[in-house]
């Protein structure tokens, strides 16, 4: 699907409006200081970024459309510090949604970056911040490969409605606006996202925190989800293959990766804003990588929900570890 020399644009996301933890915004550049680029440069590709001196930033003006008065709009790269400031903006809960001005504005601008890179052919390589992301990540990849499909990696659903979410954190959220489910048809969101997924197109591995009414969604709509009691079933070689059976028979369609590294076990990652024990192996983790990279479809990958404020030094170097091994098997490193 990828045009000319294999290359890579990274979106780097330094975002953490879609939940209420401060932290996972500085994930983007510590996985760029901790040597990405190279080693994405190591495995052939040719690495896109937006560079601003230290800063990754994705260029988005993140000032809510609805706030009116003296708040300058500011376009471009912006740097962590500005991204600070602009999350204490005021923005006002709509519903139970926290943030919503924040979360939609800054998904319309990743949605427009991703399509733009997608559609040099070249490949996404989203950094989160929050999972919140995947709004714009897999819209902007959709709008280059309608028929791309969504393999869903997270211990996590992220299928909460506007109506049926709890917490009003959006992050828990993206999956149910991607389909167009009730109560996503929403201001401001519907000012730019339209529904693009269809619940046939996405299937789930490594699920065990998954909220009633998410249970009763993924039933109502026979969305197809790989818990982690099916990964202890079958074993993840057979999971994986179950999986694109489901969303790729043929093996002939586009993928969207969206990996949040809670999936895996808080041993193996344990620097991230949700963990929940009983998670993917570090092995289990990277097969599922390594399998959707030799089908050769993969168009666009996501990393969400590193959080490098967490913990102790040692656990932080853990998961910013795992969360460049998951991009570097995501983009075709082999063991042998
Ligand atoms: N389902 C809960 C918890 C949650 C979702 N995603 C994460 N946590 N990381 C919610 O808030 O919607
Ligand atoms: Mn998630
Ligand atoms: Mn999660």
């Amino acid at each position: 699907f990828l045009k000319g020399n294999p290359t890579v644009g990274i979106v780097g996301c330094p975002f953490s409006g879609g939940q209420g933890r401060t932290g996972v915004d500085l994930a983007p550049n510590k996985l760029i200081q901790a040597g990405l680029v190279e080693q994405l440069t190591n495995l052939g590709w040719e690495v896109n970024y937006n560079s601003q001196e230290k800063y990754i930033d994705i260029p988005y003006n993140p000032i809510p459309p609805s706030s009116s008065t003296n708040q300058s709009a500011k376009v471009g790269n912006i740097s962590q510090d500005d991204t600070k400031t602009i999350q204490r903006l005021p923005d006002e809960d709509i519903g139970k949604m926290k943030k919503p001005r924040l979360v939609s504005s800054v998904n319309k601008l990743v949605s427009k970056e991703v399509e733009d890179i997608a559609k040099k052919g070249w490949l996404p390589l989203t950094l989160g911040g929050d999972h919140s992301l995947a709004m714009g990540t897999v819209s902007g990849t959709k709008a280059k490969y309608p028929d791309a499909c969504l393999i869903w990696v997270d211990a996590h659903a992220d299928i909460n409605t506007p109506n049926s979410t709890d917490s009003g954190n959006l992050h828990g959220c993206p999956v149910s606006f991607l389909l167009g489910l009730e109560g996503t048809d929403v201001a401001p969101f519907n000012e730019w996202l339209k529904p693009c997924l269809k619940p046939q197109e996405i299937v789930y591995i490594g699920l065990r925190d998954v909220d009633g009414p998410e249970k009763e969604i993924l039933k109502k709509h026979g969305i197809k989800a790989f818990s982690m009691h099916h990964v202890d079933k079958y074993g993840i070689g057979k999971v994986v293959e179950m999986a694109l059976d489901h969303v790729n028979p043929d093996r002939s369609k586009p993928i969207h990766l969206s990996y949040d590294v809670d999936a895996l076990d808080p041993i193996v990652a344990p620097s991230t804003g949700t963990p929940v024990r009983g998670g993917l192996s570090f092995r289990e983790g990277h097969y599922i990588t390594e399998a959707l990279a030799e089908t050769g479809c993969l168009v666009s990958v996501d990393i969400m929900e590193v959080n490098p404020s967490l913990l102790d030094p040692n656990s932080v170097e853990k998961t910013v570890a795992a969360g460049l091994s998951l991009a570097r098997a995501s983009l075709g490193e082999t063991l042998l």
